[in-house]
């Protein structure tokens, strides 16, 4: 090689490593890019958790099925009403004992609306994340079900499920998601009343215990669409973040929790979920 071959192809390999490093700041800029789509900063910190977690809870709010439709409930400004009432007046179990027909009109409305609606991305990427990692668990507030046609398995359900029945006196359960609701307990011909947890009622027995030992165990705990007002529930996070798990919420809004939480992303669970799981 002559002295000019050489000096061009220095000058070559010169162009060629400022080519591949233009390329990798590219990569970088796109990524960086990508995680900072509409606000939301997804931290290093959080993928890096994310990449070495064993034990992940997360818990879900009705702002994750906010995107498939569902409304939530105190949205906008606490306005969710039916026929005049406000939410906690119609789901409240001094409705339960006083208008019990009313309250299934309520919630045979909610689950003919909600028969047609579809999970979101953040339903399908938590579903996804069950596979990922050795020990996970999903915690629901919510009742609508979309969870488990994501394709999620053992949901805790803290609040119950609206395609399901439950006999005012023997207690037995009945499932409504493939049949018509019956008009009795078909075991004690006693009246029966949707399985959801209205306040002031207890919940699921054992449902909040093995939930509230998941978060004492975990090391990465989600906090997805709720606005941590309601309690058990809201004590979750709580939990995880005192026994040292690394605590993420995702919400378009600041919520109670916000403070205790290592990470906020600020934004809408169908567009940021999906990107904490795509590394
Ligand atoms: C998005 C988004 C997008 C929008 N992406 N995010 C300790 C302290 C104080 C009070 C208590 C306490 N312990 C117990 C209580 C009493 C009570 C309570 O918590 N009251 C507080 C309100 C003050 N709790 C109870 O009564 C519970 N029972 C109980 O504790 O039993 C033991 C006991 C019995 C008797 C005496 C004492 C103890 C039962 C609670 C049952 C809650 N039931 C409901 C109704 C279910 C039936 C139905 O569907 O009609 O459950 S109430 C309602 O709120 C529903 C929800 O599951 C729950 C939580 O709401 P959630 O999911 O957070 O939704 P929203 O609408 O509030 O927020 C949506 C969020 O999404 C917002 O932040 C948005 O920004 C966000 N968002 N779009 C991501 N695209």
């Amino acid at each position: 090689m002559t002295k000019g071959e050489s000096i061009f192809y220095c000058h070559e390999k010169a162009q060629k490593a400022r080519m591949i490093l233009l390329r990798f700041l590219c990569l970088f800029v796109a990524k960086d890019l990508s995680a900072t789509i509409a606000g939301m900063q997804i931290s290093e910190e959080l993928r890096r958790r994310f990449a070495e977690a064993e034990r992940v809870l997360v818990l879900t709010g009705a702002g994750i099925s906010a995107e498939s439709g569902v409304p939530t409930f105190r949205g906008g400004g606490n306005t969710a009403v039916w026929k005049g009432m406000r939410f906690d007046v119609i789901s409240s179990a001094e409705m339960v004992e006083r208008d019990l027909p009313a309250v299934w009109e309520w919630f045979d409305y909610r689950r003919n609306f909600m028969d047609s609606i579809l999970p979101n991305p953040a339903h399908y990427e938590i579903a996804r994340w069950q596979e990922r990692f050795p020990d996970f668990t999903l915690v629901t507030q919510n009742v609508d079900g979309l969870h488990q046609k994501a394709g999620s398995r053992d949901v805790v359900e803290l609040h119950g499920n609206v395609w399901r029945a439950r006999c005012t006196v023997c207690g037995l359960g009945h499932d409504m998601s493939q049949s018509a609701r019956p008009d009795a307990c078909p075991s004690c011909g006693h009246e029966l009343r949707p399985d959801v947890v209205l306040f002031g009622e207890m919940l699921p027995r054992g449902a909040f215990e093995f939930a509230s030992s998941k978060a004492a165990s975990c090391d990465l705990c989600f906090v997805i669409g709720t606005s941590a007002l309601v309690y058990p529930a809201a004590g979750l996070p709580g939990i995880a973040r005192a026994a040292g798990a690394y605590v993420c919420e995702v919400n378009p809004e600041r919520t109670p929790l916000s403070d205790l939480c290592d990470e906020v992303i600020t934004g809408k669970a169908g567009e940021v979920v999906p990107r904490i799981g795509a590394q």
